[in-house]
């Protein structure tokens, strides 16, 4: 049985481009979902053309044509969805029930929801706004199971660029160069994972039955670290000790006002992160999966290594 042909939606996307990627580079027939409503958008195009000359085939579809979702998703065995969430550019994750439905209609096909981040089942305290994100995610998920689409769930934790890049500082996507805001006392646990072996990771997972109807973890070993490490590795990189500004879970928390509403989520997401610890402050289950332990042959970027390229 070859492997499984892979539907990737949201491929152009920030994660979206590494899973079809990694689909593409790990043998997967591929198809990357090629919308109408992308316009004039040339990156987009490149993109898409770029994976077309990797092999990748392109399906025309709109979310807005509830067919074209199932004719698309017809061509496949497995659907990834890598739709975007609450943040900078756009909000889209209530779209998916759409395509739960054409997957359903369809029929015999696995669904990789657009998850990629902490895992919304453990969010059901999570502040406002931010809290959304784990709601609509959750309200996903509900579809698919009613469906009974098999299905598996990655949780990627923080992704990289978006928080060891800037050692975790908010609204900013560099190095800090003088001073560093430490959360607390800079010592809760979080995990960082370069979205790269997130792709990695998901594809694997794809005709992997241990992952059937799974919620699959990137908390490998080397990655879990905490903000003050994650500060040290740089400081070590960088051979400069950075100022350090320790912020009360208060002071962060009230930041939240006055600032817009991708802020306020983001201050949110921080706040459960590395206040809370929601990453790391539970064993994973017995009905639950850790990528490294499943796929140790992955050679995972390490943060020391993922930091170099800032230098
Ligand atoms: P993007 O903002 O890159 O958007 C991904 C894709 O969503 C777009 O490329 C587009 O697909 C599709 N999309 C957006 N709007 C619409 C629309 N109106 N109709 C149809 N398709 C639409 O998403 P990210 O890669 O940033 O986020 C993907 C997932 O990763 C989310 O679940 C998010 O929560 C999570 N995430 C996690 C992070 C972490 O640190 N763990 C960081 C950032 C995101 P197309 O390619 O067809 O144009
Ligand atoms: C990260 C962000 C970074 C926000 C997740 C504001 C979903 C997740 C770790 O909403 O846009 O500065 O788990 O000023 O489940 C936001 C998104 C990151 C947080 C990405 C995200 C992480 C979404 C900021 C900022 C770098």
């Amino acid at each position: 049985m070859g492997k499984s042909k892979v539907l990737v939606v949201g491929g152009t996307g920030y994660i979206g481009r590494r899973i079809v990627e990694a689909s593409l580079k790990q043998g997967h027939p591929t198809y990357v979902l090629q919308r109408p409503e992308i316009g004039l958008d040339m990156d987009k195009i490149q993109l898409l053309l770029s994976f077309k000359k990797q092999g990748a085939h392109l399906l025309r579809a709109s979310f807005s044509d509830y067919h074209s979702l199932v004719d698309a998703v017809k061509h496949v065995d497995v659907v990834i969805s890598a739709m975007s969430g609450v943040h900078f550019r756009s909000h889209n994750l209530l779209l998916q029930l759409k395509l739960v439905e054409a997957i359903k209609e369809a029929g015999n096909i696995k669904f990789l929801p657009s998850e990629f981040g902490i895992n919304p089942a453990r969010m059901g305290h999570a502040l406002e706004p931010g809290r959304v994100t784990f709601d609509e995610k959750m309200v996903v998920r509900k579809a698919i199971e009613e469906a009974k689409i098999p299905f598996t769930y990655v949780i990627a934790n923080c992704f990289a660029a978006y928080f060891a890049a800037n050692l975790s500082q908010m609204g900013i996507l560099f190095p800090p160069t003088d001073t560093v805001n430490i959360y607390g006392d800079g010592n809760v646990k979080a995990v960082y994972m370069d979205e790269n072996d997130i792709a990695t990771y998901t594809i694997k997972a794809v005709d992997d039955p241990r992952t059937l109807n799974k919620t699959l973890y990137a908390r490998p070993p080397d990655n879990i670290l905490s903000q003050r490490e994650l500060v040290q590795k740089w400081e070590k990189l960088t051979g400069k000790q950075l100022q350090k500004i320790s912020v009360s879970e208060q002071d962060f928390l009230a930041s939240m006002k006055g600032m817009d509403f991708v802020g306020q989520v983001g201050v949110g997401h921080f706040y459960h992160i590395f206040y809370e610890g929601c990453l790391t402050n539970f064993e994973i289950g017995e009905n639950e999966e850790e990528a490294s332990n499943l796929y140790p042959e992955v050679k995972y970027t390490r943060m020391d290594d993922f930091l170099k390229v800032y230098l």
